[in-house]
């Protein structure tokens, strides 16, 4: 394979356009040879603007193309099975934003194609990559806490504007909390813990603010129990409004670990009026270097032949848990893992 990676993205909307410009311009080894979009208007934009030869309007189209040696899929989540497949069918190594696919069903299809083809395929996860979940996972490896005992994951978005558009157009509203962006933490859970999640609990409800044209917030809680034992507590709000704050903690038996902070910068403002300093405002701001970091790997994994560090079977696995959350949560009852 040649030196550099030539790669081809499919779906450059908010995060695909950001990962266009790191395959593009921020990573050294990889070249960005051609983009798809559904929209063609989106298409043509980025690839003119990233000086990328070629641009497409369907995952069929950019897999077949010569030049494409290894393929991003970062469109909205109902069409991500649909890349994948494309890709495999190409024989090109896939590098897929979470969640591999919105259904079970699509989810086995897709993995049966990824393995048939003999073809690598990483799920991002990102916080994987994020310097404070690494060092986490190396204190609980190292044995810093002890045996890890519960799981406990705040995630508020500011607010579910463009963030969650592409998603809503085709995954039930209330089916996103889970699918969408809680499995981020139920991805988490299973990998600092080292362990699998046998039951889920989970409710939600949704807020209206009496001002005129305030969005609805959705709140959702989700409890999980381990297999070993362990507890784990997930919240998701859609529209927290005073920042994007996720943090997560992990206690253990012998200590206990604090990851992230909504604040922006660590830099604080007295005055007589009081404290003030800046709220981190996006996910693309808060794991801006993050996703760098992950695609950087990725491509260097890809190049060498080397595994993915993220892979189909934990994208399934956190799919599993949002969708035993999401049935949970429509059904009123507790759901037991594995799902049937
Ligand atoms: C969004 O799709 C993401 O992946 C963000 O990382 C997450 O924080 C947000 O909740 C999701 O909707």
């Amino acid at each position: 394979m040649a030196k550099h990676l030539g790669v081809g993205i499919i779906g450059v909307g908010m995060l695909g356009r950001r990962h266009a410009e790191n395959l593009a311009h921020r990573i050294g080894c990889t070249r960005l040879v051609a983009v798809a979009d559904a929209v063609p208007e989106t298409a043509r934009a980025v690839a003119e603007a990233l000086d990328v030869p070629r641009w497409y309007t369907t995952a069929a189209e950019l897999a077949a193309d010569p030049d494409v040696e290894a393929v991003v899929i970062a469109s909205a989540d109902p069409a991500h099975g649909e890349g994948i497949i494309a890709a495999a069918t190409h024989k090109k190594d896939v590098f897929c934003e979470k969640p591999i696919t919105t259904t079970l069903e699509e989810a086995d299809r897709a993995l049966a194609a990824v393995a048939e083809a003999g073809v690598r395929l990483q799920i991002g996860f990102m916080r994987r990559y994020d310097p404070a979940y690494v060092a986490a996972k190396r204190h609980i490896d190292e044995g810093r806490i002890g045996t890890p005992i519960l799981f406990k994951a705040i995630h508020r978005n500011r607010t579910s504007g463009p963030m969650s558009a592409t998603a809503k157009a085709a995954t039930a509203p209330n089916d996103q909390a889970f699918v969408n962006s809680a499995i981020h933490d139920y991805n988490d859970a299973r990998w600092l813990l080292g362990d699998e999640v046998a039951e889920v609990q989970a409710v939600m409800a949704r807020q209206s603010d009496p001002d005129p044209g305030a969005e609805p917030v959705d709140l959702a809680l989700s409890t999980l129990r381990f297999v070993r034992g362990g507890l784990g507590h997930v919240e998701g709000i859609s529209a927290a409004h005073y920042a994007y704050d996720v943090r997560t903690e992990i206690v253990g038996t012998k200590g206990a670990l604090f990851i992230g902070r909504p604040r922006g910068t660590d830099c604080v403002l007295a005055t007589e009026d009081g404290l003030a300093s800046d709220a981190v405002g996006h996910w693309l701001d808060r794991y801006g270097e993050t996703y760098l970091i992950e695609l950087d790997d990725w491509a260097r994994r890809t190049l060498a032949g080397e595994p993915p560090a993220v892979t189909g079977a934990d994208g399934r696995a956190a799919l599993e848990i949002a969708i035993a959350a999401t049935r949970s949560y429509h059904e009123g009852r507790t759901i037991s893992l594995p799902l049937a």
